[in-house]
């Protein structure tokens, strides 16, 4: 098995560093203010979130830190349920939610298509701005009072602290419009842009899962706009809406936030599920196994996601019967999920697989995806639920989905698609040292955490009974050697853009159209329109295979 990078096709004209490309098309601060350039909206998105994942960890430190002794290590209760909301809400709404659309999406996805860029390219600009200013609301909040009431802003408590919820919600309902413009754009620019000869069966899987992403961002997020609206007006304005001694109900707001932020969930996973597809067929240089299925699941998992959002409120008091039926509905979404770790599997089954650092990391999405997903199945059961609800299982359970899964993910296409979109290649062999590190930093982080939750260790306590404190130590520890492996991406990461190897066109041998370019790319990304009559995963010439190239 090779892990080289040796030219895996034979160099053409395109390998070379090309004179000009979308970086230095134009120069100075406007040109980027004011640019429509996909790319480099998708580089200035990609910045943007990977600040507020720095921002957002800083958080997750402070709050791992404190719960290393069982009594108070460095804040009080009060600092404590900021520190986790803080956490919660930029994780959420300032990282997850545009992450792997926003960055690798926008960069990608008119070039997957074979277009100049997407189809309202000033809506995208004007997509970044928003965003920008919901994370100026979220930042301003941050220091007006530092919200407490955990990122589900659940009523009554949100409309009575007197923490800076106001700011916040109103900083989510602005990037939920963010994520609607740029849904509505690669909807558009899915149904429009596709280049001579790319039918939809021929599209890659990125663009699939993209696709029914955008969907879900479309229907649902308007609902949670609304809903944050109404907490707002609430507490600016005393209206009676979920706040029981103003004639409210609040469990009229949890369904309401739950039937966005169960969909949610899937904004913040199908992506991720996209680039797994892309990593998995370049490095074994095979169609995905099913390929139909895997990506007709994908707008499978879209709809069928609209119909569970009962099962986070098992114990919020509605009704017992819809309890029942939350239950049942909720295991059909493992069907379509289960489809996709299927077929993954079976293409990697047999292959002579090229372990390069992207395909590392899909490999390693797939051993935490996998437990995340089964440890929601208890979760989703209405019996065993009423146990875990509420504890440490919890957190466990959607830090493997959206942690384990989402961000090694995204991480991992990171690696995979930065030759493209800087021209240089990273020093594989730190990218595996960090690779191991933060397999390890996480699973120590987090498994330790299913195993507190089945012992009864609730969530969003800053103290707790000496008896969770050897676990919770490990947990806080784990932290730590997380931490350790991404400030070794990102040294290394910065350093490949001065002193990487020049990586030209296609330094994996992918098939995709993306790599049928310069890297990095022109403004208008190809120098002549494709024209596409194959699938996307096709590798005639398995001679000139890198994992043969060694
Ligand atoms: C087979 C698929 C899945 C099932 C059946 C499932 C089931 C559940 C259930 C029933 C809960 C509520 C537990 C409780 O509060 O008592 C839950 C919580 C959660 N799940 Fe999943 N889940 C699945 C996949 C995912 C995925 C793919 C994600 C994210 C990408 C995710 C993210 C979350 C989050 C964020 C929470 C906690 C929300 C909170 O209360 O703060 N889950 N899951
Ligand atoms: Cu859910």
């Amino acid at each position: 098995m090779s892990t080289t990078t040796a030219t895996p096709v034979p160099a053409t004209e395109m390998d070379r560093w090309p004179d000009t490309h979308y970086w230095n098309a134009t120069k100075g601060f406007k040109s980027w203010a004011l640019t429509v350039d996909h790319k480099r909206i998708g580089m200035m998105y990609l910045v943007a979130i990977l600040t507020a994942f720095f921002l957002g960890g800083v958080f997750a430190i402070l709050v791992r830190l404190e719960l290393l002794t069982p009594d108070q290590t460095i804040v009080g209760a009060k600092t404590y349920n900021q520190l986790f909301t803080l956490h919660g809400a930029v994780m959420v709404f300032l990282f997850l939610v545009p992450s792997i659309p926003a960055a690798l999406g926008n960069f990608f996805l008119p070039m997957q298509l074979g277009a100049k860029d997407v189809a309202f390219p000033k809506l995208n600009l004007l997509s970044f701005y928003v965003y920008v200013l919901g994370a100026a609301f979220a930042i301003f909040s941050l220091f007006a009072g530092a919200i407490d009431t955990g990122w589900t802003f659940y009523t009554p408590y949100s409309l009575q602290t007197n923490t800076a919820v106001t700011s916040m919600v109103l900083a989510a309902f602005i990037l939920g419009f963010s994520s609607i413009l740029t849904g509505l754009n690669f909807i558009v620019s899915i149904h429009k842009l596709r280049a001579p000869g790319m039918t939809w069966f021929r599209m890659p899987l990125l663009l699939w899962a993209l696709y029914a992403t955008s969907v879900i961002q479309l229907l649902a997020t308007p609902v949670l706009a609304i809903t944050l609206l109404l907490i707002a007006m609430e507490r600016l304005l005393g209206i009676g809406i979920f706040d029981p001694a103003l004639g409210g109900d609040p469990v009229l707001y949890q369904h309401f936030f739950w039937f966005y932020s169960h969909p949610a969930v899937y904004i913040m996973v199908v992506p991720a599920f996209g680039v797994i597809s892309e990593i998995i067929a370049t490095f074994t240089r095979r169609p995905i196994f099913g390929y139909r299925f895997v990506a007709i699941s994908s707008l499978a998992i879209a709809f069928i996601g609209f119909f569970v959002w009962g099962h986070h409120m098992f114990v919020s008091g509605q009704s017992e019967y819809a309890g029942m039926v939350f239950s049942f509905l909720s295991f059909f979404i493992a069907i379509p999920t289960a489809v996709k770790i299927f077929n993954w599997t079976a293409t990697l089954f047999k292959g002579s697989n090229w372990l390069a650092s992207p395909m590392l990391y899909a490999i390693v999405f797939l051993i935490q995806f996998t437990i995340g997903g089964l440890t929601g199945l208890p979760l989703a059961a209405l019996s065993t639920d009423v146990h875990f609800h509420d504890t440490y299982f919890v957190v466990a359970h959607f830090h493997y989905v959206m942690m384990g899964g989402t961000v090694f993910a995204f991480i991992g296409g990171l690696h995979y698609w930065w030759p493209k979109m800087t021209g240089r290649m990273y020093n594989e062999k730190w990218a595996k040292i960090a690779l191991a590190t933060l397999f390890v930093g996480f699973n120590v982080t987090f498994f330790t955490q299913f195993i507190l939750g089945t012992r009864g260790m609730p969530r969003r306590y800053y103290n707790y009974l000496p008896e969770y404190a050897r676990l919770h130590g490990f947990s806080t520890v784990g932290s730590w050697i997380l931490a350790l492996g991404f400030i070794i991406i990102a040294v290394y990461l910065l350093k490949s853009l001065r002193s990487g190897a020049v990586a030209g066109a296609n330094p994996w041998g992918a098939s995709t159209l993306e790599w049928q370019t310069a890297s990095p790319p022109p403004t208008e990304n190809f120098f002549d329109t494709p024209h596409v009559n194959t699938g996307p995963y096709v590798y005639p010439d398995e001679e000139l295979a890198p994992r043969r190239a060694a």
